[in-house]
C-alpha cells in the first residue's frame, strides 16, 4: 500500500513536469513563430516606441538616441510622437499591441492613467519597457523595467548646491519655481528633492511655483508673471534648461542680470543649457542624461529572448558649475 502510494505519487510528479515541459515547449514554438508576438518571422525585433513630445533640447536628443541606438542594434522602430498628450501616448501603444510589435517602450507624459492600457499590453503577451519616466501603477508586474534618471536626487543636488551658496544669508533667499508639465515624474520629483533639501535653511523660501511645460516658451511667459508680481526674487530653479533659457529673455527684459541678480539653477544639461552656464547666465545645473538609446536596446533583446532584467536601471549623472561647464562644453555631445 505504502509503496504504491509513493510510486502514484512519483507518476503524478512526472505527468506534471511533462505536461509543464509541453506547455513551455508550446509557449517557446508561439515565441518562435510569431517572434514573440511580432507580426513577422523574420528575427527581427520590432519595437513600438511612444515618445513624449519635442518639448525641450534633452528631448529631441533622446529621440535621435533611441532612433540610432535601434539602427545600431538592429532593431526595427515604430516611432510616435504624441505631442505631449496622454491620449495620443494610449492610441499609439494600442496601435502597438494591434500591430503585434515584439517590444513597447515608452515615456509617459504624466505618472498615473496607465493601468488599463499596460494590462491590455500584458494581456496581449508583450513585454513593455519605462523609458526616462515612470508611471505610478501599484501593480509592478504590468512593465519589465524602469531605465531612466533619479529625479528626486536631481532635484536634491540643485537645492543642496543652493543651501551652501546662501549659507551666510542673514535675510530671507525668496526662490520661484518653474515646474515641469503638470503630473510628470520629473516635474513632481525634481519638486520634492528640491523642497527637502532646501529646508535645511529656514531663509530659502519659495515664494511662488508654476508649471511652465518643460518648454522655453512656457518658461519665458511664466517668468513674465513671476517678476510683475515679486518685486524681490533671489533665485529662479527650473525643472529643465529650457525654461531657464526661456526665463533669461524675460529677466533681461525686466532690466535684471540673470546669473547676477538672479541667480538660476536648472537641470539637464544640454549643450543651450551648458553655453549658459559657461556664459555666466545660469549658475548651477544637476545633469540629466538623455542618451537611454544603446541601454533600451539592449533591455529590448533581453526581455524579448525571456531574460529577466533588473526591474531598476539607474542613468549615471553628475552636476555643473560655471568653471566646470566651460571644461566641458567643448565636449558635450547634446
Ligand atoms: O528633463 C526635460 C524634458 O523626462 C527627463 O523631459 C525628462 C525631462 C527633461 O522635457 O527637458
Amino acid at each position: 500500500m505504502g509503496k504504491m502510494r509513493t510510486q502514484s505519487v512519483r507518476w503524478r510528479a512526472v505527468a506534471v513536469l511533462a505536461s509543464a515541459l509541453l506547455v513551455g515547449g508550446v509557449a517557446a514554438c508561439g515565441n518562435s513563430d510569431t517572434g514573440g508576438g511580432g507580426s513577422k518571422d523574420d528575427g527581427k525585433i520590432t519595437m513600438g516606441f511612444s515618445q513624449v513630445g519635442a518639448e525641450s533640447g534633452w528631448r529631441t536628443a533622446n529621440t535621435t538616441s533611441i532612433k540610432e541606438s535601434a539602427t545600431a542594434a538592429g532593431i526595427e522602430l515604430k516611432f510616435d510622437d504624441a505631442q505631449q498628450k496622454q491620449e495620443n501616448q494610449i492610441k499609439a501603444i494600442r496601435n502597438y499591441i494591434q500591430q503585434k510589435v515584439d517590444v513597447i517602450a515608452f515615456s509617459p507624459v504624466v505618472e498615473s492613467g496607465w493601468d488599463t492600457v499596460l494590462k491590455e499590453a500584458k494581456d496581449a503577451g508583450i513585454p513593455v519597457i519605462l523609458t526616462d519616466r515612470s508611471v505610478d501603477s501599484a501593480d509592478k508586474t504590468l512593465y519589465k523595467t524602469f531605465l531612466g534618471s533619479d529625479f528626486v536626487k536631481e532635484g536634491r543636488l540643485a537645492g543642496e548646491w543652493l543651501v551652501e551658496q546662501k549659507k551666510t544669508a542673514s535675510g530671507p533667499v525668496n526662490i520661484v519655481e518653474l515646474q515641469g508639465n503638470t503630473g510628470a515624474a520629473p516635474a513632481n520629483d525634481r519638486k520634492k528633492g528640491f523642497g527637502e533639501a532646501i529646508a535645511a535653511n529656514p531663509n530659502l523660501k519659495i515664494i511662488a511655483s508654476q508649471p511652465g511645460d518643460f518648454t522655453r516658451a512656457g518658461g519665458k511667459q511664466v517668468m513674465e508673471q513671476f517678476l510683475k508680481a515679486n518685486p524681490k526674487i533671489d533665485v529662479l530653479f527650473a525643472h529643465n534648461d529650457d525654461m531657464g533659457l526661456g526665463a533669461l529673455e524675460a529677466i533681461t527684459a525686466a532690466g535684471k542680470v540673470p546669473g547676477k541678480d538672479i541667480t538660476i539653477i536648472t537641470v539637464d544639461a544640454v549643450k543651450d543649457g551648458m553655453q549658459a552656464l559657461a556664459d555666466g547666465k545660469f549658475n548651477f545645473i544637476a545633469e540629466c542624461s538623455p542618451l537611454l538609446g544603446p541601454q533600451l536596446m539592449d533591455l529590448a533583446k533581453k526581455v524579448h529572448a525571456g531574460e529577466t532584467v533588473p526591474a531598476r536601471i539607474e542613468t549615471e549623472e553628475t552636476t555643473f558649475t560655471q568653471e566646470q561647464a566651460k571644461e566641458a562644453l567643448p565636449n558635450r555631445k547634446y
